[in-house]
């Protein structure tokens, strides 16, 4: 069961993602029976693209070390922060840990030449707009054509970010569902600064990565 829940994602035989299987593989107690469940690992590279400022560095910050910085340092190129992400599927005696490799490319377009490659390899993106900026939620279409155009057809998530900035939001709903329907891609709302809505985020692609639901989906609207 647990070998086939693997497959369905990663058993390309490419070398990434391949399941700890045979004599060696890591067992652990299970804390809900007395059984025992398998341990599945797997490595995933995604990338967190969208215009400058938006909060990518934040939010992928946020994800990994959960902490925040007011400062504002432009990202040079590509940036490459790692987080595993456990995933247990209800009824099978098994759990996927998802080691992402979560690429940050900068947002400021200097060597444009350069963002295929950044791009190549990847199995799913977050795409990040500003609450606050219109014109970076209208820049996501761009975003997700150059990044489909390089890596295919894998999963995106839609996220626009500071959402704690509530005074200030320039938030264009019917623009996002347009954006998300027409590319079918969920959208979220986060904010880095709370923490509000990060991790689901995460999560959510990492199962979608998996083939498989969340066992409880992040929310839609409003995160803080
Ligand atoms: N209030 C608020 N500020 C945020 C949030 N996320 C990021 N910021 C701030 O926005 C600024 C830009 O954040 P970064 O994470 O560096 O933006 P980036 O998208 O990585 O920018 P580039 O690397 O230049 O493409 C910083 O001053 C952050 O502190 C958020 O959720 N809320
Ligand atoms: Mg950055």
């Amino acid at each position: 069961m647990a070998a086939e829940l693997f497959l369905k994602d990663g058993g390309d035989g490419a070398g990434l993602g391949r399941p700890f299987e045979g004599k060696g593989a890591p067992r652990t107690l299970d804390r809900h029976s007395t059984g025992w469940y398998r341990v599945l690992e797997a490595t995933k590279k995604i990338c967190v693209l969208g215009d400058p400022a938006v909060g990518k560095t934040s939010v992928i910050r946020r994800y990994a070390l959960d902490c925040f910085d007011e400062g504002y340092l432009t990202t040079i190129g590509a940036r490459v922060l790692n987080r595993t992400q456990v995933l247990r599927f209800p009824g099978q005696s098994a759990e996927l840990r998802l080691h992402l490799k979560i690429w940050e490319i900068s947002g400021q377009n200097r060597h444009l030449e350069l963002y295929p490659s950044y791009y190549l390899g990847a199995e799913g993106a977050i795409i990040v707009g500003d609450a606050t900026r219109v014109e970076t939620q209208v820049n996501l279409w761009k975003w997700i054509e150059g990044f489909r155009a390089a890596a295919g057809r894998v999963p995106i998530i839609l996220v626009v970010n500071k959402t704690d900035l509530m005074d200030e939001t320039e938030f264009d709903l019917e623009l996002m569902d347009e954006i998300s329907h027409e590319f079918r891609c969920p959208f979220r709302m986060s904010s880095a600064r709370n923490g509000a809505n990060v991790d689901n985020v995460f999560r959510e692609l990492a199962y979608q990565l998996a083939g498989r639901k969340p066992l409880s989906g992040p929310r839609r609207g409003r995160a803080c």
